[in-house]
């Protein structure tokens, strides 16, 4: 299903851009969805960028929403942070900013909250239907002002990846204004579990599972990619070349 309204959207861009055979090569697909060709071509394509994501019925949710990558960072830092009810996390609004913030999880409570019950669909190959509930994310970045040299949004997780390293993403501002768009702190109506990304996750539905960044620390507001790990504007898009913009 994934791999079908992929390659639809593959042939749609190929059709475009004239080039039929041409997508067909692995090479050719990754750089077209690489972040900096992707704003390209999605304006000349006649993709939607602001159409929802399919929202389904409660009894639709799928009985047990499969943890997957990591399901405890397990750091001392996040130990620490869980053994207290997260009560002493703090979610960071940082970057090209003009109101840097940090926001406490009862603090993120007295947002407005969304909820949406939609569908995660892992590149693995499975997908699971569930109830996520949060804070636009539009609504935080409103209150931090973002500046006017500001382009993408880049997520910090608190699992270490490697080295010290945290797990990270980064999406446009579209997606990031995306009504669908939130900070996640409950599924199914409970306080989201650490496998699901306690205390905070992104839900960016018109995207992938590797886009939903869990245990998230930090977002910041940036220019370019490019200062951002590898470049390529996420963990599995600069280990694994995954597309940045894991449309779906
Ligand atoms: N911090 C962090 N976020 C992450 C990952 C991860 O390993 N670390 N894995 C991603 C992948 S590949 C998927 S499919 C989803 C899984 O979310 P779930 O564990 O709630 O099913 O989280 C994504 N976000
Ligand atoms: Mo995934």
């Amino acid at each position: 299903m994934i791999l079908h309204r992929r390659a639809l959207i593959l042939g749609a861009a190929a059709t475009l851009a004239g080039c039929d055979r041409l997508a067909k090569n692995a090479t050719v697909r990754e750089t077209l969805f690489s972040a900096e060709n992707f704003h390209k071509w999605a304006q000349r394509s006649l993709m939607a960028r602001d159409a929802l994501a399919h929202e389904f019925r409660p009894d639709q949710i799928s009985p047990f929403f499969r943890p997957n990558g990591t399901a405890n960072p397990n750091t001392p830092e996040y130990k620490t942070l869980w053994r207290n009810g997260f009560a002493d996390w703090r979610l960071k609004v940082g970057g090209l900013v003009d109101r840097p913030m940090s926001l406490s999880l009862a603090q993120l409570h007295g947002f407005r909250h969304r909820e949406q019950i939609t569908r995660h669909d892992c590149v693995e190959g499975w997908s699971a239907i569930g109830r996520w509930r949060g804070v636009p994310l539009k609504q935080v970045l409103d209150a931090a002002r973002l500046r006017d040299g500001a382009r993408y949004i880049v997520f910090h997780c608190a699992d270490d990846m490697g080295g010290g390293k945290g797990y990270y993403e980064s999406i446009d501002l579209t997606d990031a204004f995306h009504p669908q768009t939130i900070l996640a702190f409950a599924l199914n109506g409970e306080p989201l579990r650490v496998a699901n990304g306690a205390p905070l996750r992104l839900r960016v539905e018109r995207q992938l599972g590797y886009k939903q960044a869990k245990y998230l620390m930090a977002i910041e507001a940036v220019a370019s990619l490019e200062s951002v790990g590898g470049g390529k504007g996420g963990f599995w898009e600069d280990h694994a070349g995954y597309d940045w913009y894991a449309g779906i």
